[in-house]
């Protein structure tokens, strides 16, 4: 133990914090490691270029190529973080050495591959219908589309994707989260508002009628405010999903870059845990929109692991969502999770008793000073002890290993 921690374990106890408790709490929390940072959300499917209203800019050299790229990659990732975690995947993620395979007819033995990689590791795995990237959502439509086949593919697409999750699941005996995102909307005010909600209700009650052991698998669905060239309406707005999710069965996801710009998920969370045991996050950094850059330790971080740590985190469901193609995408990785880390901790070190019982006396000064004061508490010396003892370098020592990699592996990816 260096003599900086222990300085910092007794000005901690001096509140009323055990830094030990948070040590150990926090070494519990696993998060889930969205695979699409390693190749800009491209996949292994086809090479063409990535739609429904979302983007990865930049063109750092390196990205994964194939599957085999990415779990090296994403294993060096994962050796920089501390704990263990799980990793998020997307359907177009699938094992096509057999051959391509269409996105409706995909089975659980295309994800053989990620379910030993996840198993010799301890990890957990997620899984998302990809519903983009392909010529039957070109015109931006998928699940409430007005063309019955077109819905068809993609209710058969997401059915296929439950029963996978549901396999991993049982194949790790941890519950799989099945996301689903879809990016249908209109780029002009549309004539009905009402037909695409109600399609895409009728999909969801089909795809979610399947039932599935919850402790294989668990549904979310993400709702979005608006996406590149759908400005003027999505059809899968917070208003039906949170009420969908009330009345189905299923968690909400909230993206937090999914939201007008003033509006918090921080305050979203503990008033969704009123209405639901869990809710779904991904974690993002938008700067002016959704741009998905990756996940700094700001504010807006830190209101969300406040509200993470005083609900329960065993009741927050915490996956990463960001896709930057300008710098190393590993070291993208690891900061974004160590970064939701340190959040986590810096909550799991403030007194919230003592703050809410300033609030709940109006003593608002009070609470005031004391929560701007522990602000500047050693919380930087916690987070080296844990690092330390997860056998992960401190501070910013990590970069040292992804700039050898990139040097010796991902500069060869031409
Ligand atoms: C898009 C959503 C969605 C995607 C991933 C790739 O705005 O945030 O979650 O980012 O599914
Ligand atoms: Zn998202």
């Amino acid at each position: 133990m260096s003599f900086l921690y222990e300085e910092a374990k007794k000005i901690y106890a001096d509140i009323g914090i055990d830094t030990e408790d948070a040590i150990k709490k926090l070494s519990e929390i696993s998060l889930s490691m969205h695979c699409w940072q390693g190749d800009d959300v491209g996949g292994f499917e086809s090479s063409g270029e990535l739609t429904g209203g979302i983007q990865a800019t930049g063109n750092y050299p390196g990205k994964a190529r194939n599957m085999e790229e990415l779990m090296a990659d994403i294993d060096k990732a994962l050796s920089l973080v501390p704990g263990k975690h799980r990793i998020n995947l997307h359907a177009t993620y699938a094992d096509y050495s057999d051959g391509i395979v269409s996105r409706d007819k995909l089975e659980p033995k295309h994800f053989d591959k990620w379910i030993e990689f996840a198993k010799e590791r301890g990890l957990g795995i997620d899984i998302n219908p990809t519903l983009f990237s392909h010529p039957l959502a070109a015109d931006g439509l998928t699940l409430s589309h007005p063309d019955e086949n077109v819905r068809r593919f993609w209710i058969d697409h997401c059915k296929a994707i439950r029963k996978i999750g549901a396999y991993i699941g049982e194949k790790l005996g941890t519950p799989c989260l099945n996301n689903i995102w879809i990016p249908d909307g209109y780029k002009e005010t549309p004539a009905d508002r009402t037909s695409p909600r109600q399609r895409l209700k009728d999909a969801l009650d089909e795809i979610l009628s399947i039932e599935y052991d919850k402790k294989y698998l668990v549904d979310s669905v993400e709702s979005k405010v608006f996406g590149i060239g759908v400005e003027s309406y999505t059809v899968g707005s917070h208003e039906f999903y949170m009420n969908y999710a009330a009345n189905n069965n299923c968690y909400c996801l909230l993206d937090n870059g999914h939201y007008h710009p003033t509006e918090s998920v921080a305050d979203k969370i503990p008033s969704m845990l009123l209405f639901s045991d869990k809710v779904a996050l991904h974690v993002t950094r938008g700067i002016r929109w959704d741009s998905d850059h990756v996940v700094g330790y700001t504010d807006e971080l830190k209101e969300i692991a406040k509200e993470i740590v005083i609900a329960g985190p065993e009741r927050v469901i915490i996956g990463l969502d960001y896709f930057d193609a300008s710098i190393n995408r590993i070291a993208a990785w690891v900061m974004g999770m160590r970064n939701m880390q340190k959040a986590l901790l810096g909550a799991m070190l403030t007194p919230h008793g003592k703050l809410a019982e300033c609030q709940n006396n109006g003593n608002f000064t009070e609470m005031f000073v004391f929560s701007e004061e522990v602000k500047s508490y050693p919380q930087g010396a916690v987070w080296d002890e844990f690092c330390e003892r997860n056998n992960v370098p401190v501070r910013e020592n990590w970069f040292k290993t992804v700039k050898e990699y990139e040097d010796s592996v991902l500069v060869e990816r031409k």
